[in-house]
């Protein structure tokens, strides 16, 4: 068995293969489950265990040899024209390209725009300790946010949540950080909320924090109004409406003038000429304080909004389970835009 071996490595390495028929009539020779390499290894059952290990090596060898020739041949042929038999004069198969979700073409734009003015980007982690979510943020023990009907909490530990806002990540920043800090904070956050056209139990924010020493309500403004033109054309106006957050005091809601009317009145805005795009205020003392900044020395403002929320705004999609469902036909409207 160990000449017949031998003889079919030396005949092996002096077979010709030119054509793909040639490459077939090898594998049938050699390869196939009725060629002499797997008859050869059905006969190595009866070999005498003195021979064995001789043997079984140049068994080895020999499929090794058939293997690699026959993978070499294989690809240098798919290579020559003779190996093609497609028909060259039939339209190519077209190139089909991914495009960017809105929801990501939305931060670029956000991100850009603050960039112009100095702010720079941070990202923290999305399972968080209850101190960054909520304490360290002026939530009092009781605030219904933490109600296992508005956060998702770890079973095991009540301590770990999944962070309902990025403005857990400000958190961390200020606790390693020595103003003045002037950053943005885009994430995926979650909120227990039944899934519908308005609502959804994961979405993505933005988040910005100035903090330096006299940062005034008036500079919080004046930042709010840059970022509304930039993003939605030099003539749009502003409207700040007091509202309340733990985090900010004295705290407000932003308006833009309507993108679709411009502000005389239609059915998006509802007649009144406006939609609301974000929150905002001073970070409120506590805060700066529970995170060993001195609320003496430095103030700061802060705000936050939506990124779905803002892709409704500037493409008119009003349903925010379109941007979870991954459907091509909705990603592709998007395909030209930035
Ligand atoms: C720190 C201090 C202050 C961030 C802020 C808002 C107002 C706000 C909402 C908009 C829509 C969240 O996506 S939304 O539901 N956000 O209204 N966020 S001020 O204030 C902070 C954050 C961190 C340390």
């Amino acid at each position: 068995m160990i000449e017949e071996i031998k003889n079919l490595i030396a005949r092996i390495d002096t077979f010709n293969i030119t054509s793909q028929d040639d490459l077939e009539k090898f594998r049938l020779t050699y390869l196939s489950k009725k060629g002499s390499i797997s008859d050869l290894f059905a006969a190595f059952r009866n070999v005498p265990p003195e021979l064995k290990k001789e043997t079984g090596a140049l068994l080895n060898k020999l499929k090794e040899a058939a293997s690699s020739k026959y993978e070499e041949h294989k690809i240098k042929l798919a290579d020559t024209e003779e190996s093609f038999k497609g028909d060259l004069t039939l339209p190519a198969e077209p190139l089909v390209l991914g495009s960017r979700h809105p929801v990501s073409l939305i931060r670029r734009e956000i991100v850009n725009i603050f960039s112009k003015i100095g702010f720079t980007v941070a990202e923290g982690p999305e399972i968080e300790d209850d101190w960054h979510v909520f304490t360290g943020l002026n939530f009092p023990h009781e605030h219904p946010a933490r109600d296992m009907q508005d956060t998702f909490f770890i079973e095991k530990d009540p301590d770990i949540v999944l962070r309902t806002h990025t403005s857990s990540v400000q958190v961390r920043v200020m606790e390693n950080t020595k103003p003045p800090i002037r950053k943005i904070f885009p994430g995926r956050v979650f909120r227990n909320e039944a899934i519908s056209a308005r609502a959804h139990c994961i979405f993505h924010q933005i988040e910005g924090l100035y903090i330096d020493t006299n940062v005034s309500f008036a500079d919080l403004k004046q930042t709010l109004m840059f970022f509304a033109r930039e993003m939605f054309g030099e003539k749009t106006q502003i409207r700040l409406r007091p509202s309340f957050f733990p985090f900010t005091e004295p705290s407000a809601e932003m308006d833009v003038s309507c993108t679709i009317c411009g502000g005389s009145g239609c059915n998006v805005c509802k007649y009144t000429g406006y939609l609301e795009i974000l929150g905002c205020g001073m970070v409120d003392p506590n805060v700066l304080e529970a995170s060993g900044i001195d609320s003496e020395k430095f103030t700061g403002f802060a705000f936050g909004m939506g990124l779905e929320r803002t892709a409704m705004l500037k493409y008119q999609v009003n349903d925010l389970r379109l941007y979870f469902e991954n459907d091509v036909r909705f990603i592709n409207h998007f395909r030209s835009s930035y």
